[in-house]
């Protein structure tokens, strides 16, 4: 893949965050995507993100497939490990490194056509296995990289480029990740970062399959009237659910919000995503609710944005599978091959 490098100057005067880096120890390469694709704001936020986290960047394994939004891990965390796989197979490729080491923070970026399309199989068995990722979509609705077909995310009725509509029903991949029991589901929208910071951050804090469909609009190929995942018709339609704040435990909760109008929810970590709700009747622990919600709003062309749903007290497949703590790569010659006593004994315990 071809990239260009951004120069090493630094500017003295940068903010840093508590690890003494700047926000630029948390780019990548200079971004080769289409000038205004929704893809480049979705790296701003993820970079924004871990930089307010004070993560260190060698602690954050980014894992992609194919497409232009594949190509994004690119062009963020350019000092963390990354892996650019095969066309709808990241998340085979997540669930093997993350089942190795645990220790580290798995960010996978896919596309719509990656993950809807040929991926689709992949999307499902992640999220119901509960890898503790996070799992980023960024959904345009096409296929950019191959100049603009109609991906599986695509609405019916929706017009390409060229003015042909979509005669297909879309698969929406939110309701999706609820209904295959992923525990923190959330969308956001790339040109609202206030909100889409704050949802990547609780991601992260999350321990279990956390999701986000990020609507990402195609500048090139579906940004034109008649889309439904162009800019002008996500502002028009957008039904926020909650306004999110991200707080890690250490930061006092600030009491200057009027009560009633704000829910704490904590995350396994510690942490705690702070709910601002615009809607009295919204819960976002009521996955029901949830999906009633979404369809509703659905059905009345609305995009609804933020935090969907999440469990309090989500397990991942480590827990499932009760697998050793340490990294694979640390455990000792003695500790992986047990040798033939030990492996008679296990034997004898099936018989
Ligand atoms: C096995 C395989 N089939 C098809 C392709 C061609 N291909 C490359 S990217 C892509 C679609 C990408 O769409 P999406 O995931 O939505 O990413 P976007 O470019 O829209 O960000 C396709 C069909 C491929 N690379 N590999
Ligand atoms: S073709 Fe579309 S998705 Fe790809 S870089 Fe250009 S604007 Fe972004
Ligand atoms: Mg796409």
């Amino acid at each position: 893949m071809t990239y260009l490098a951004k120069p090493k100057i630094h500017h003295p005067g940068l903010p840093k965050n508590a690890l003494g880096y700047t926000r630029r120890d948390y780019e990548g390469a200079v971004s080769t995507l289409c000038a205004g694709c929704g893809h480049d704001s979705i790296s701003a936020a993820i970079i924004q993100a871990f930089f307010e986290l004070d993560v260190e960047p060698h602690r954050v394994a980014k894992l992609s497939g194919i497409g232009c939004s594949s190509k994004t891990p690119t062009y963020f965390l350019g000092n963390s490990h990354g892996f650019n796989s095969v066309h709808g197979r990241m998340p085979s490729v997540l669930t093997g490194a993350a089942m190795a080491n645990r220790d580290l923070i798995y960010l996978g970026v896919s596309g719509d056509g990656d993950s809807a399309s040929i991926g689709l199989g992949q999307f499902a068995h992640v999220l119901r296995r509960g890898v503790n990722m996070v799992y980023i979509v960024e959904n345009n609705g096409v296929y950019g990289l191959t100049k603009g077909q109609f991906s599986a995310t695509a609405d019916k009725g929706s017009k390409s480029k060229r003015g042909a509509a979509n005669s297909d029903e879309p698969i929406d991949l939110v309701l999706l990740a609820l209904a295959l029991g992923a525990s923190f589901v959330a969308r956001g929208f790339s040109g609202d970062k206030t909100q889409l910071v704050p949802l990547i951050k609780a991601a992260v804090a999350h321990h279990g399959a956390a999701f986000i469909d990020v609507i990402s609009p195609c500048v090139a190929f579906n940004n034109h009237p008649g889309s439904t995942k162009s800019y002008d018709y996500v502002r028009e339609h957008n039904e926020a659910v909650n306004r999110l704040d991200f707080m890690p435990l250490r930061e006092p909760i600030t009491a200057d919000v009027p009560a009633g109008e704000v829910q704490n929810v904590k995350l396994h970590d510690g942490g705690v995503v702070k709910l601002r709700k615009l809607h009295e009747e919204y819960d976002p622990h009521d996955k029901v609710g949830a999906l009633a919600y979404l369809e509703a709003h659905r059905a009345q062309g609305e995009v609804v944005t933020g935090l969907l749903y999440v469990e309090d007290d989500p397990h991942d497949l480590h827990d499932a599978q009760n697998t050793v703590a340490a990294p694979l790569n640390a455990l000792s010659d003695a500790e992986l091959v047990p040798g033939s006593a030990a492996l008679e004994a296990f034997n004898a315990a099936l018989a």
